[in-house]
């Protein structure tokens, strides 16, 4: 039941990569569905959640974090973000707890000039910094752009993120609930069974690869009794030397990232999974608008 009092709305998280965004959004939610790690430009897509309260009910939308593409795959991810931008009712923007504000701010600055979206600034991280130093940050930050509202608030540790939920209610328009109070996400089981396995990968690996992973699902099948189901997946990789990475010395790679997917897979799924990881070369897949459109990045849907 939705009374004259319910608000609803689109909130999109934009930021520079690895501000915690994704982090943010899992933990307003309560439960991960965005993946997460301390590498740079882990989301690929946009990820929407839904939050409801008796207040109303807020749509978050996570999106790739705004950086200078290197190839076509970063080209699609900023695309991403800067499209959200024009179709919600509220921006957050995250940023670091610092008082440098480089290109990559100044650029996002620009950006959201040119929307009339309110703009709330999350500065985030704020348990990696002295608490006489946030006035610091705010102040600089006062000076880029007129926010609707600035929050310190730490998405790993909980901190102002009631506050958060609160300010954005405060911005959002009367209207219906969109969605059911059961619906969390509009991401398909499958493709959540993908992201687990390549944060798990990203996690595990250094460097230049992870950037280059994709993961596809070949097979995916619940056997009958509903006790446990069968997933076959491959890992793509951009290189032969990669391929060696991510198998590693006798398969141990392959099987750390197999075994720590399956766990979190299991936890999803409440039932046992029996995981199996291919890895396949693409040779530069991030620059194949056929290739990335096999693994899910598609620029018509953009
Ligand atoms: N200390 C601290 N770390 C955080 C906080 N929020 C996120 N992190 C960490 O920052 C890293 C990046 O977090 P993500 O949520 O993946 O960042 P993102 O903005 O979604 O990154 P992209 O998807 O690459 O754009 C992870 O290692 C998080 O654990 C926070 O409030 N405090
Ligand atoms: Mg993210």
């Amino acid at each position: 039941m939705t009374t004259a009092s319910y608000k609803s709305g689109f909130v999109t998280l934009i930021g520079r990569p690895n501000v915690g965004k994704s982090t943010l959004m899992n933990y307003l939610i309560g439960q991960k569905i965005a993946i997460t790690s301390n590498k740079p430009q882990t989301t690929r897509n946009r990820i929407q959640t839904v939050y409801t309260c008796e207040k109303g009910q807020i749509v978050f939308v996570d999106t790739p974090g705004i950086h200078k593409a290197k190839n076509k795959l970063g080209e699609y991810m900023v695309n991403v973000a800067q499209r959200t931008l024009n179709e919600v009712d509220v921006i957050l923007w995250l940023v670091e707890p610092s008082t440098f504000i480089g290109a990559g701010e100044r650029h996002i600055a620009e950006q959201l000039l040119k929307t009339k979206t309110p703009v709330i600034l999350v500065i985030n991280k704020i348990d990696t910094v002295k608490r006489e130093e946030i006035l610091k940050f705010i102040d600089e930050y006062r000076k880029i752009y007129d926010f609707a509202e600035i929050i310190p608030a730490s998405a790993l540790k909980g901190q102002n993120t009631q506050d958060i939920i609160d300010t954005v209610f405060k911005y959002l328009p009367y209207g219906p609930q969109f969605y059911d109070e059961e619906t969390v996400t509009d991401q398909p089981e499958r493709q959540i069974v993908a992201e687990l396995i390549r944060e798990k990968a990203l996690r595990s690996l250094d460097e230049e690869i992870p950037h280059g992973i994709a993961v596809s699902i070949d097979r995916m099948r619940e056997r009958t009794g509903g006790k446990l189901t069968d997933i076959e997946a491959t890992i793509i990789c951009e290189r032969d030397s990669h391929k060696g990475i991510i198998i590693g010395k006798g398969g141990t790679m392959l099987r750390k990232i197999g075994s720590q997917a399956r766990k979190e897979i299991e936890e999803m799924l409440e039932m046992k999974v029996n995981l199996q990881l291919w890895v396949k070369v693409k040779k530069d897949w991030r620059d194949s608008d056929f290739l990335m459109k096999n693994f899910g990045y598609d620029k018509k849907d953009v």
